[in-house]
């Protein structure tokens, strides 16, 4: 590995992205992971909580010092995206991105991607990006809140994976991409994957909280999402899309 080459391994925590965060303030350096078997107060985006639980996953920060403003934060989740993906390649199983943060299978959440950042007006300190994968989840394991939204990595592979194994083709892919350091790849890993372009969704605006309807027509280069709305067109920053079938 070129940059990620420090992994902290933690039987329980609270959130990863918790202590990465914590580590990172008292200076751990570009590239260091943080990996729980198991995690007590795993968050999602706005607070929400996400379930990990332990030995079934893989719930794990990466620290990065990028020299960007912070504005280009969002692109390392599309980047997290663009690399699981790659790695679900290498196991034979196609990944499906919906923007911004999931990788669905079957219209149900596969891993959730929480960035989170410390800067400046001009200067990131550090960004910390939180992966949640479900490997080897039971449907009935899930708590029933979340038991028709959640999926796993096994019910694709239609049987266990090795969580070893996939963590670190997860890691080795975003290693490359990061090391390279061309988001322009990274939009290309990233269109080739995603389920939500061209398509009829709805977006609750995550400031706003106000929801609408279009059709996603494209991602802008600092990673937003693009929406025809009736004619009109609106850049989502952050929300949560659902995407209609008709
Ligand atoms: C996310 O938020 O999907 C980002 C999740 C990031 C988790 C990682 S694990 C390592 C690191 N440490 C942390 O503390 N977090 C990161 P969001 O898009 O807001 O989705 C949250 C919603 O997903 C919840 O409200 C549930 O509906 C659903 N959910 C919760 N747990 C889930 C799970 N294990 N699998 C699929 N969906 C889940």
């Amino acid at each position: 590995m070129k940059v990620l080459d420090k992994i902290i391994y933690k039987n329980v925590v609270d959130s990863t992205n918790d202590l990465a965060k914590k580590i990172a303030r008292y200076g751990a350096a570009n590239g260091t992971v943080i990996i729980a078997e198991e995690q007590t107060g795993g968050k999602g985006r706005l607070d929400r909580k996400f379930f990990s639980p332990r030995d079934k996953g893989l719930w794990f920060s990466i620290i990065l010092r990028p020299n960007c403003l912070p504005n280009d934060a969002p692109k390392f989740t599309l980047m997290a995206a663009a690399a699981i993906a790659c790695a679900m390649e290498r196991f034979n199983l196609r990944a499906e991105i919906k923007w911004p943060n999931d990788i669905m299978y079957d219209g149900r959440k596969l891993v959730g991607i929480l960035t989170e950042m410390s800067a400046e007006v001009e200067r990131v300190n550090f960004i910390v990006v939180g992966i949640g994968i479900n490997v080897n989840v039971e449907r009935n394991e899930f708590p029933e809140n979340i038991r028709d939204v959640a999926a796993s990595l096994s019910e694709m592979n239609g049987g266990n994976l090795n969580r070893a194994e996939f963590f670190y083709a997860v890691l080795e892919e975003f290693d490359r991409l990061f090391a390279q350091n061309d988001f322009g790849e990274v939009f290309k890993i990233w269109r080739k994957y995603n389920i939500t372009l061209g398509r009829n969704i709805n977006v609750v605006e995550a400031d706003s909280g106000e929801i609408f309807t279009g059709k996603a027509i494209d991602i802008a280069e600092d990673g937003a999402l693009i929406v025809d709305i009736g004619g009109e067109v609106k850049t989502f920053y952050a929300g949560d899309v659902s995407i209609r079938t008709k």
